[in-house]
C-alpha cells in the first residue's frame, strides 16, 4: 500500500499522457490539485458498479464474482449482500453489471436495481442473455432476497454489452446495451443493429433483438413507461437510438442525462441524451466530419462475408463504404465533446505500443460517468462537471458543462493517472473523496514504457481525497 501511495501522490501531480503520439491528438492537461490516496480495499473479482449508498457504505458489483458486495468506507472492510448463482460470465464483457438504487432508498422504499447476464438455455449450449431484476434489501441482516425479474431476454455479448443502470429523477430506470460488438474482430459478419427500431408486433411479442446498441427507459416494474417516445411509429422500451457501447450514463443539471461512449479508434462520445433521439452509430462515429472514419458494413460484402479476414485497418473492396456524411437523419444529434478526434491520414501504429497499438488509440474507454453539482465541488475546476473513467489509460477525466449544462467548456483535465483499468467511480456526499473501482485482469496504457497487463491494483477499490482549500 505504501508504494502505491507515494506513486499515485507523485501522479497526481506530474500525470502525464500515453505516448508522445496521443500527446498530440489529446487536449487533456494533467491535473494540479492536492489529493491523497489510498488502496481502500483489494480482492474483488471483477468491481464493476460502484455506489456510495445511502447507508454511509459503498456498495459494489464484481462482474465475475457474481455477488453484491458492501464496503465500509472508513476501514475497507466488505461483507457480501448477495450472490447470484445464476449470473453467467467468462472473463470478457459478461457478468454481473450495473446497480442502482431509488432516490428514496432507505427512506421507506428498500429496493435495489440489478442487470446481469444469464444463460437462457437449460441444456447444455448457452444463449447469453440479459436480465433485469429487483432485489429487496434487509437493512438489519444486510441481505438482499426477494428477486423479480424487471425484463428477461435482452441481447447480451462477450463485447459491447454496456450495462449501466441508473434510476432518473422521473422515477424510471435507465439502462444501456451496445451494439454487442458486431462488425469487428470475431463478429465482423454479424451486422451492427444500433439503428434497427423494432415494429408493434415485435413489441407485443417481447422480441428485445433491435434494442442493442440502445438506451432504454422502463418503468420500475419492468414495463414500457406511457410517455416513452414514439420512435418511427412504435413506442417501446427504447429512449435513444444509434449507440456503440454507452458505458456511462448519469444525471446532471435540470434533470439530463448524459452518456459516455466507447468510440472505435478515435472519438469517444460525450453526448446528451434526448428521447427518441438518434445518435448516428454506425453511420457517424464521433462528430460528422468524415475525419478518420467510415463506415464499412461487413455483413453487406459482395462476396461472403465468412470467407473474409477481418482487418481493422484495411476495408476489402467487396465491403460496402459509406462516408459520415452521406447519411442524414432528422433525428441526429451530434456529441457535446468527443475524446479524442483525430484528422484522416493520423498513424494510429504507434511503434511505442508494439502489437497492442490499441491502447494507444487516441480513445480512452470511457467506463462510467459522474456529475459533480454546481454548488457541490470542491474546488472550482470540479464544479458543475462530468467525471469520467479510462480502461485503457487508468484515469479520471474532468470535463467542465457550461453554466446552462447543456454543453461542455474548456480543456479536459486529467487526474489519478495510474497503471490500472479504472472501471466505475462514486463520490462521497460532501464530494470530496473519489473512489474508483479497477479491473482485475486486462491491459492498461502505461505510465512510462510499453502497454503491460501488470497492474499496479487489480480488484480494487481507490480512494482519493481532496485536501487543499475549498
Ligand atoms: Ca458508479
Ligand atoms: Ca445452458
Ligand atoms: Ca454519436
Ligand atoms: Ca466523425
Amino acid at each position: 500500500m505504501k508504494r502505491f501511495l507515494a506513486l499515485a501522490t507523485l501522479l497526481v501531480l506530474s500525470a502525464t499522457g500515453c505516448t508522445a503520439s496521443q500527446e498530440k491528438s489529446s487536449s487533456a492537461t494533467p491535473a494540479s490539485e492536492p489529493f491523497t490516496s489510498r488502496v481502500l480495499t483489494t480482492g474483488l473479482a471483477d468491481p464493476w458498479e460502484i455506489t456510495w449508498g445511502p447507508d454511509g457504505f459503498l456498495w459494489v458489483t464484481e462482474k465475475t464474482g457474481k455477488r453484491v458486495t458492501r464496503i465500509n468506507p472508513s476501514d475497507g472492510s466488505k461483507s457480501t449482500v448477495v450472490s447470484i448463482a445464476d449470473v453467467y460470465s467468462t472473463e470478457s464483457q459478461d457478468g454481473l453489471l450495473g446497480m442502482a438504487f431509488r432516490p428514496d432508498f432507505l427512506k421507506g422504499n428498500n429496493d435495489v436495481y440489478l442487470a446481469y447476464t444469464y444463460d437462457a438455455d437449460p441444456g447444455p449450449a448457452v444463449d447469453r442473455r440479459t436480465k433485469i431484476v429487483r432485489y429487496i434489501y434487509d437493512p438489519a441482516a444486510h441481505t438482499l432476497s426477494r428477486p423479480v425479474d424487471l425484463i428477461t431476454g435482452l441481447s447480451a455479448s462477450t463485447d459491447h454489452n454496456s450495462g449501466r443502470l441508473v434510476v432518473g429523477p422521473d422515477q424510471k430506470l435507465y439502462y444501456s446495451i451496445g451494439d454487442q460488438g458486431n462488425n469487428q474482430f470475431e463478429r465482423f459478419c454479424n451486422p451492427t443493429r444500433a439503428q434497427d427500431l423494432p415494429t408493434a408486433a415485435d413489441v407485443s411479442n417481447r422480441n428485445w433483438a433491435t434494442y442493442v446498441g440502445k438506451i432504454l427507459r422502463l418503468n420500475l416494474d419492468g414495463s414500457i413507461p406511457a410517455d416513452n417516445p414514439v420512435i418511427k411509429g412504435v413506442r417501446s422500451h427504447i429512449y435513444s437510438y444509434g449507440h456503440r457501447n454507452p458505458q456511462g450514463l448519469v444525471f446532471g443539471p435540470g434533470g439530463r442525462l448524459f452518456s459516455a461512449e466507447h468510440g472505435p479508434k478515435a472519438d469517444d462520445e460525450i453526448n446528451l441524451i434526448h428521447a427518441g433521439k438518434n445518435y448516428g452509430w454506425p453511420y457517424v462515429s464521433g462528430f460528422k466530419d468524415d475525419e478518420s472514419y467510415v463506415y464499412g458494413n461487413w455483413s453487406a460484402s459482395t462476396t461472403p462475408c465468412a470467407s473474409l479476414h477481418y482487418d481493422n485497418f484495411a476495408i476489402p473492396p467487396s465491403v460496402p463504404q459509406q462516408r459520415e456524411t452521406a447519411w442524414s437523419d432528422p433525428d441526429y444529434v451530434e456529441p457535446l465533446k468527443t475524446l479524442y478526434t483525430v484528422p484522416n491520414g493520423y498513424n494510429f501504429h504507434d511503434p511505442a505500443c508494439g502489437d497492442q497499438s490499441y491502447i494507444c488509440w487516441p480513445s480512452i474507454a470511457p467506463s462510467s460517468m459522474d456529475y459533480v453539482p454546481a454548488d457541490q465541488g470542491v474546488f472550482d475546476g470540479w464544479r458543475n462537471s462530468l467525471l469520467v473513467t479510462s480502461l485503457k489509460n487508468g484515469a479520471l477525466y474532468c470535463l467542465r458543462l457550461t453554466q446552462d449544462g447543456g454543453s461542455v467548456q474548456g480543456d479536459i483535465t486529467q487526474f489519478f493517472k495510474t497503471t490500472n483499468r479504472y472501471r466505475d467511480l462514486a463520490l462521497s456526499p460532501d464530494h470530496r473523496t473519489v473512489y474508483i473501482s479497477t479491473d482485475s485482469t486486462g491491459l492498461s496504457g502505461p505510465k512510462f514504457g510499453p502497454p503491460t497487463e501488470k497492474l499496479d491494483n487489480p480488484g480494487a477499490i481507490l480512494e482519493f481525497t481532496y485536501v487543499g482549500p475549498r
